[in-house]
């Protein structure tokens, strides 16, 4: 790589001034701006088809059918489906281990997500990756990593190369509130900012690293301003508003897209399973969860919005939802019985 060619040289447009101010924006309610019909539609089949696939493979865990570890994102499902609608063909998407339901935003196949999540040969890395590791080139996919803050610097390094080629995509690079108190992150900011790379950080901030509340653990618990040292803009956004989300989305985009750099959106969100399927939580009420649950939900919310506004029956909804329970159901039958890879393959695609 030669590390003196810097972004701004590679002709894209030079970063305006304002771009270093940091920007106090954000949506949370008060100005986020309408879908249309077919949006809402899709954003509902999105995140649907995320919800169910989580669901499943979280009953076949407890049916034995996965080992090892196991993240779901139920709860999270606006940000990724979101972001993924504002996205260009190119841009590329990486993440930490909560990672199926950004592969199946990305179009990734839901049976070779559940595939490899059973170890199978069907799995998109031939069974030999399992949950946290899996990616597909044709997708833009760069993983599922399970070193907490890892796929910060990696993006960092995509959107390097986005640069270094001239091109128009941007990297999404998502992290968790945890994640976003590595080192590492900041040493990628200061290079992102410093070379003005395409880059949007995404601060999944779902108020817990494992069992520790952001309260507990960080000092700046306002995640859009971490980039303030930097002069990376950031926005903090209501992550369980998929159309706060994609109006966010398209904001970041279009600021990276024009050469101005990094920016960063905080999305505010919340997970509603444990960790990983080994975590009793006790670190919080049950009653806390059941308040997000029944009065921010993402899908429930557009769900309504779809028969307040008349844009779909009960009916329709109901056979959008059987249309993603048969895909989901095909996918646990194909992961289930496709065969173990061959013991031969523990010696292919190995790194030395
Ligand atoms: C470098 C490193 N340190 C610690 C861990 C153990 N660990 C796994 S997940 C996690 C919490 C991360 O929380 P957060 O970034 O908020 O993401 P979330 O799980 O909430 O999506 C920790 C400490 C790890 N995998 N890697
Ligand atoms: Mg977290």
């Amino acid at each position: 790589m030669a590390q003196t060619k810097s972004a701004s040289a590679s002709g894209r447009k030079p970063a305006a001034k304002s771009a270093s101010k940091t920007a106090s924006k954000e949506f949370t309610g008060k100005n986020t701006p309408e879908f249309g019909k077919e949006d809402d539609l899709h954003a509902y089949r999105e995140m649907l088809l995320i919800r169910r696939f989580e669901e499943k493979a979280g009953q076949l865990y407890g049916m034995g059918f996965i080992g090892g570890f196991c993240h779901l994102y139920i709860g999270q499902e606006a940000v990724v489906v979101g972001m993924q609608m504002a996205q260009q063909e190119g841009d590329q998407v990486i993440t930490a281990y909560r990672d199926h339901g950004h592969m199946l935003a990305c179009g990734m196949s839901p049976r070779g997500v559940m595939a490899e999540l059973t170890g199978r040969r069907g799995g998109l890395s031939k069974g030999k990756g399992g949950s946290m590791h899996m990616f597909s080139k044709e997708k833009h996919f760069y993983g599922g990593h399970g070193i907490v803050g890892a796929q910060v610097s990696l993006g960092t390094g995509l959107a390097f190369a986005n640069a270094y080629r001239n091109n128009d995509s941007v990297s999404v690079a998502y992290f968790g509130d945890g994640a976003a108190n590595q080192g590492q992150v900041y040493e990628s900011f200061n290079m992102a900012a410093l070379w003005k790379l395409p880059i949007i950080y995404i601060v999944e901030n779902n108020r817990y690293a494992m069992g520790t509340s952001t309260a507990r653990a960080t000092a700046q618990s306002n995640y859009s301003m971490r980039g303030v040292g930097f002069g990376i803009p950031g926005i903090q956004v209501d992550g369980m508003d998929v159309r706060a989300v994609k109006a966010a989305a398209d904001e970041a985009l279009a600021h990276c897209r024009s050469g101005k750099g990094p920016i960063i959106l905080e999305m505010l969100t919340y997970r509603y399973r444990g960790h990983s399927m080994s975590d009793p939580a006790k670190y919080r009420s049950k009653e806390e969860v059941q308040k997000m649950r029944s009065e921010q939900d993402p899908i429930e919310q557009v769900r309504n919005r779809l028969l307040e506004k008349g844009w779909a029956s009960e009916d329709e909804l109901k056979a959008i939802d059987k249309d993603i329970r048969d895909i989901v159901t095909d996918s646990a039958d194909f992961a289930q019985n496709d065969p173990e890879p061959d013991a031969s393959e523990l010696y292919t695609d190995i790194l030395l």
